[in-house]
């Protein structure tokens, strides 16, 4: 399978999570994408190769213009205004404070653009979330010409991240950009399946009014788990895109016979759809022993899954999402890849 990396995802690095009332070392760290890579070496996948670079077009596509302002300039607004630690929103427009407009001060367009404070931003944050976005991109491109499959090593993640907003380790929705890119490279229909153990809020926000991307994810029930406020069985779609949402939130401790059910019936539907491509946004934190999850997932279900999403035959990227579960993170996520292909 063509791999999609570059070591520009260590341009992020942020120093803190904002987590149980402390400031931690943040779970989504560099460490995660060498693992993985690590292990697809050791296993003999070698058709790694680096993004081309696609430039602002497919990043608007999906994203406010204004949003992606805020994410280029936030850490140097934040330096300047005296802050000595990471930048980290404080406040928000809340229900009872609708003022929805963009304040002029740096505390205030945080909170205006972030959904889940844990997040913070640090030096390169843009860079690396701007080079993980090529890399979906130049994945969707090199499927869209004729790969089977490509694996889009993004880092950091996106399935979190909507039209403007940042949050949940997200910044640039890189599976939402690979799936536009798909459009408008001619697909007519895409599915974007989320397997990560969140559920894609941004993902689904972006694409919820529409038919021609079908968005189906498979989470932690939103009453149990972040992101808390999106993710239930009674979203599917509004206007043109009623029907083409579909959400499968499971309970804490959920084993994988339950979650392969889920899986089934998702890949039913997605079949009847009979999507031009298909988009993995691919966590490996349904992981028995992930630390920030709930369900129970062995390393060979990865395998099991793997193989089921193969056998559908479609063109598919997958888009590298969560997983925290760092010693095991690379194991997991090729066997996915390799369930694929043997499929
Ligand atoms: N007490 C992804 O997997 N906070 N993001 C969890 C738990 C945020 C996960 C809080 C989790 C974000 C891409
Ligand atoms: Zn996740």
């Amino acid at each position: 399978m063509k791999i999609i990396h570059t070591d520009r995802h260590r341009l992020r690095a942020s120093k803190t999570e904002l987590s149980g009332g402390e400031l931690i070392a943040p779970h989504e760290c560099p460490e995660r994408v060498e693992h993985i890579l690590a292990e697809l070496r050791k296993r003999g996948h070698t058709d790694i190769v680096e993004p081309d670079d696609w430039g602002m077009g497919p990043i608007l596509r999906v994203h406010d213009a204004d949003f992606v302002d805020f994410l280029q300039t936030c850490w140097a607004e934040w330096k300047a205004d005296g802050n000595a630690g990471e930048a980290i929103a404080t406040t928000w427009p809340s229900r009872r404070m609708p003022r929805m407009k963009v304040p002029r001060h740096i505390d205030g367009k945080l909170g205006y653009y972030c959904l889940a404070s844990e997040t913070s931003i640090s030096e390169g944050t843009w860079e690396a979330a701007y080079a993980a976005a090529q890399v979906a991109v130049t994945g969707a491109k090199a499927v869209k010409r004729g790969e089977r499959a490509a694996f889009a090593l993004c880092r950091p993640p996106g399935h979190h991240a909507a039209q403007d907003m940042f949050g949940g380790y997200c910044f640039l929705n890189n599976a939402a950009i690979a799936a536009q890119s798909f459009r408008d490279a001619g697909a007519i229909r895409v599915a974007v399946l989320d397997v990560d153990f969140h559920h894609g809020n941004g993902t689904q926000a972006i694409f919820y009014d529409r038919d021609d991307v079908f968005f189906l994810s498979i989470h932690g029930d939103p009453d149990d788990a972040f992101p808390h406020f999106l993710g239930g069985m009674d979203e599917t779609g509004e206007g043109r895109g009623d029907g083409f949402n579909a959400n499968y939130p499971l309970p804490p401790g959920c084993p994988y016979d339950k979650w392969s059910e889920a899986l089934d019936d998702a890949l039913t539907r997605i079949m009847m759809y009979s999507p031009d491509a298909l988009v993995i946004s691919l966590g490996v934190d349904t992981f028995e022993r992930d630390p920030i999850s709930f369900f129970k997932l062995t390393s060979d279900d990865f395998t099991d899954y793997g193989r089921k999403l193969g056998k559908l035959g479609l063109p598919t990227l997958f888009v590298m999402e969560g997983g925290y579960a760092v010693a095991e993170i690379g194991v997991n996520t090729v066997n996915v890849l390799e369930g694929f292909e043997n499929a």
